[in-house]
């Protein structure tokens, strides 16, 4: 998969290419990353990007026609990419969209700064992200999130095919804890169940504690996950309230 990302700021980026797995899956050729700077496709000597926003108001605007230009000349090299736009309006990043994005051949992530970008860049792009509902001061950080959540699902960038599809939000859930050696860490012991052998009891305790903290933090993912009669009463019997 070939990442492009419009910014003015692309030395952002260059750290967090350089770490752990995102490293290793560019070394290996799965997954190619390229920061633009929005200012090569500028043409005034000051390199300008940001005017005065019409109708008055705090700071500064992103002009339209450097990335307009940028995203025409992408758009005219191959393969076609599938263009984003980041904007604390835009559609809720979550794990299926990641999934949907992890298929493309190519995309395009547009970073803005300042208040925003004018609204008429909107009729040049497929889609407008948001990953959450806080404010940033520009786009760059919400691309590595999404860098991250995308590379992760390509084949052959995380060792066993597997582990991605066990993780917490791919089955609606949150992960039950994990524990490692000592087996007693400042008087605090690993569940006795653990050290069981026991597996199938091992997976029907994990199952419960991803039930419970998923009731305790975040009731909302319950309600959109499938539960089956066993999970449904063992949160009877925890006192949650179902309403359907
Ligand atoms: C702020 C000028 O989804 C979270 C995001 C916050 C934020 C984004 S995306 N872009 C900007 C921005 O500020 O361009």
């Amino acid at each position: 998969m070939l990442f492009d990302i419009l910014t003015i700021f692309p030395n952002f980026f260059d750290s967090a290419l350089k770490e752990g797995l995102l490293a290793k899956a560019i070394q290996k050729g799965l997954l190619q990353v390229r920061t633009i700077n929005l200012r090569d496709f500028t043409y005034d000597r000051h390199n300008t990007v940001d005017d005065r926003p019409y109708g008055g108001g705090e700071g500064m605007v992103m002009k339209p026609e450097p990335i307009y230009e940028a995203i025409q000349y992408l758009k005219g090299t191959s393969p076609t990419p599938h263009v984003v736009l980041l904007s604390p309006k835009g559609r809720l990043f979550q794990q299926g969209m990641a999934h949907d994005l992890s298929v493309k051949p190519r995309l395009l992530i547009i970073c803005g700064r300042y208040e925003g970008i004018d609204e008429r860049v909107s009729a040049f792009v497929n889609d407008e992200v948001s990953i959450g509902d806080y404010v940033l001061f520009g786009g760059e950080a919400a691309a590595l999130v999404i860098l991250e959540a995308v590379a992760r699902l390509i084949p052959g960038v995380l060792g066993c095919e597997t582990s991605s599809q066990r993780d917490s939000f791919s089955d609606g859930l949150l992960e039950s804890p994990c524990y490692t050696r000592p087996y007693e860490f400042l008087g605090q012991k690993v569940p006795d169940v653990l050290l069981s052998g026991d597996h199938a009891r091992i997976a029907r305790w994990k199952r419960e504690q991803s039930l419970l903290i998923t009731m305790e933090r975040r009731p909302d993912l319950l309600k959109k996950v499938e539960l089956s009669e066993e999970d449904k009463g063992f949160l009877a019997m925890k006192g949650w309230i179902c309403d359907t």
